[in-house]
């Protein structure tokens, strides 16, 4: 019986129209697919292998990690620096670069992760994720700087996640489309399951945290109140609302059937003196190149989000994602706004 297509063949077929191509990339792929693995283990493996639970210690942002975050890290980081794939790491649970280890071979590429995107769903229960995103690094350089990690979203080769849910699903693009890729447990491989995926232009589900409603912005509120209208309001039907507080889980469930993710700025949150909850350099740009590629939308609301100039490596945006026309139709409520 024919196994299907793994990960690896995909990447080593897409490779061969890539002039010049030397490897490097499908052997990277192959290193995140590792950690991914092994990751999918110990989060199915849960209270059996004692990984739930608050680690003792902070990340840079000054949330309580979970064990899981400080695991998931470390297994990125063994999974990437001995293959001489990357020049240099960067995740949401280090404060600053990672330095691949003296004498350890550097390669073509930069990887900027969240190692568990959504743990605190972790201990109960709740499907979380891996989010990566892939940049080219600079030419011959023995230690990138943090600069060299400061690339627009329209910069990314390569961007993707790892859902761990009832299945452990891949999803990856490399500029030209979305694939899914499931995991095989019985011989622990990624198979093709879904390619050329889209995200349905219409839409009637939204995602947005309704807790923080009284700190929203004009459009946002505008907006939905118009979908909590349903039928009888302007948008002439009724709408369905969703909130996993699990990235990963939101956008795999719009690539699949369509929705609008929304995490906006509001006032708690700039208050704060944040510009948003989610990052942009490894949560919200590989989520936007995933959804642009499935023929959606990304924005701050006020801009397309792959053209966001990074300032520092754990910058936060505002994030409005999925159903290309819903999404434009938010934009256009910023831009209303700001001309009023
Ligand atoms: P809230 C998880 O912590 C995360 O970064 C995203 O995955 C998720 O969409 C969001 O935060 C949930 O935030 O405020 O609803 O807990």
């Amino acid at each position: 019986m024919r196994i299907g297509t793994t990960l690896t063949n995909y990447t080593i077929n897409k490779q061969k129209g890539f002039q010049g191509a030397s490897g490097t990339f499908t052997g990277l792929l192959n290193d995140i697919a590792v950690a991914c693995k092994r990751i999918s283990d110990l989060v199915n493996k849960g209270d059996l292998v004692g990984v739930l639970g608050a680690a003792e210690s902070e990340n840079v942002q000054g949330e309580q990690q979970k064990k899981l975050d400080v695991i998931s890290n470390d297994l990125m980081i063994e999974a990437l620096q001995h293959n001489g794939h990357i020049a240099g790491l960067a995740s949401e649970e280090m404060d600053t670069i990672y330095h691949l280890p003296e004498g350890a071979q550097r390669g073509n590429y930069l990887v900027l992760c969240d190692p568990l995107d959504g743990s605190s769903n972790i201990d109960v229960n709740v499907s979380v994720g891996t989010i990566f995103s892939i940049l080219k690094a600079p030419e011959g350089v023995e230690k990138p700087t943090e600069a060299d990690f400061l690339k627009p979203g329209t910069e990314q080769v390569a961007a993707g996640y790892c859902l761990y849910g009832p299945a452990t699903i891949l999803v990856l693009t490399t500029g030209d489309g979305v694939s899914m890729f499931t995991l095989n447990r019985d011989f622990g491989e990624f198979l093709l399951t879904r390619e050329d995926v889209r995200v349905p232009e219409e839409t009637a589900e939204f995602a947005i945290n309704m807790s923080y409603r009284r700190h929203w912005d004009a459009p946002i509120e505008r907006y939905i109140a118009e979908c909590l209208e349903g039928e009888q309001g302007v948008r002439g039907k009724n709408f369905n609302m969703r909130w996993i507080a699990s990235m990963v889980a939101e956008v795999h469930r719009i690539l699949t059937r369509g929705g609008i993710f929304m995490y906006p700025a509001d006032a708690k949150i700039r208050a704060s003196g944040k510009a948003g909850k989610l990052r942009l350099m490894y949560e919200a740009n590989p989520m936007a190149m995933l959804i642009e590629q499935a023929g959606g939308a990304a924005t701050t609301g006020r801009q397309r989000m792959l053209e966001v100039e990074p300032d520092e490596l754990h910058q936060r945006v505002p994030v409005i994602l999925g159903s290309r026309s819903e999404v434009e139709r938010v934009a256009s409520y910023h831009d209303e706004a700001a001309a009023d």
